[in-house]
């Protein structure tokens, strides 16, 4: 008898410690930031394609220029989900490519199967005839038309791409995330259409974040609504009371997100860790209980 009880109890033992096993397998790591040579170029792996896109606007009545980066595996008989990637006030189209190599972060990230496929369009943020970062940057008639891209965004590029690519067009299959400016825009635009994206981040995000208030008015829909919602910023940036009053904000509000401060300042260290992380948790399913691991602090 005692023998027996022995043997059901090693058993039950085994069990759990099996489940336990495949639980944490199945749990997800989170890497606190990204490893080096995140952002080195690789040799022997595969890469990713860039294509330049031109686009016809109807909020800005001409054609627009944008990238898109389509992954490795990519096969026109799939179909992907999208993530919007934005630019800051000193940059255009180009700027992630030329300082931020997102391609070569996903290339490495696809090769270490940490994402999920997906493409990547990035577009020009400054929704105006002269989109170019020539001039004045500050510009008042520029800097309004990174607020007027919401509307070229959703009228004209997400069609386009919808059209042009094989994407899946549902909520859950769009992220938006950007930097310092794009950041802001992607705040503004993402937690303002709950129902055109499910996954939003901001790095470094700019004075055009619109206050926490009327960017949450509702709580408890943006909790149900958003899969993810990132928030990063260096803690030597001079910016950073935009992310931290929206932080305090929708912490006080409950409203599940990461809010992940990391040394640095307003810089491409910054965003392409930003760009690492908030890529890993795009598309698959994500425990919310993880968010608050995130933090450096
Ligand atoms: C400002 C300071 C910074 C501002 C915008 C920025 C519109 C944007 C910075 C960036 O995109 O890097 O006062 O006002």
């Amino acid at each position: 008898m005692n023998h027996l009880r022995y043997l059901f109890l090693k058993h039950t033992v085994l069990i759990l410690l099996t489940f336990l096993f495949i639980y944490k397998g199945f749990g997800q790591k989170i890497d606190k930031e990204a490893p080096l040579g995140f952002d080195q170029e690789r040799i022997g792996i595969v890469r990713g394609k860039i294509d330049t896109i031109s686009y016809f606007s109807t909020t800005v009545d001409t054609t627009r220029r944008a990238f898109v980066y389509t992954p490795p595996s990519y096969s026109a008989s799939n179909d992907y989900p999208v993530l919007y990637l934005l630019h800051g006030i000193g940059g255009d189209e180009e700027e992630w490519l030329k300082g931020g190599t997102p391609h070569i972060i996903l290339d490495n990230l696809y090769a270490d199967e940490k994402v999920e496929p997906m493409i990547v369009v990035m577009p020009n943020g400054r929704a105006m005839k002269e989109d170019s970062a020539m001039g004045n940057i500050m510009d008042p008639d520029k800097v309004e038309a990174f607020a007027t891209f919401e509307r070229d965004l959703l009228d004209d590029l997400i069609p386009f791409i919808e059209e042009n690519y094989p994407v899946l067009a549902d909520r859950e299959s769009r992220a938006l995330a950007g930097l310092s400016m794009g950041g802001g825009q992607s705040l503004n635009f993402g937690l303002g259409n709950l129902s055109e994206f499910a996954y939003v981040g901001a790095f470094s995000p700019a004075p055009n974040t619109k206050e926490p208030e009327i960017l949450v008015p509702d709580p408890e829909e943006t909790s149900e609504m958003l899969k993810v919602l990132w928030i990063s910023c260096g803690d030597e940036d001079r910016l950073i009371p935009f992310s931290e009053r929206t932080h305090t904000y929708l912490e006080q509000q409950e409203v599940p997100h990461i809010y992940y401060v990391e040394p640095g300042g307003h810089d491409f260290k910054v965003w392409k860790n930003g760009l690492y992380m908030f890529s890993t948790l795009l598309f698959k399913p994500v425990d919310p209980s993880i968010f608050k691991k995130y933090t450096l602090n």
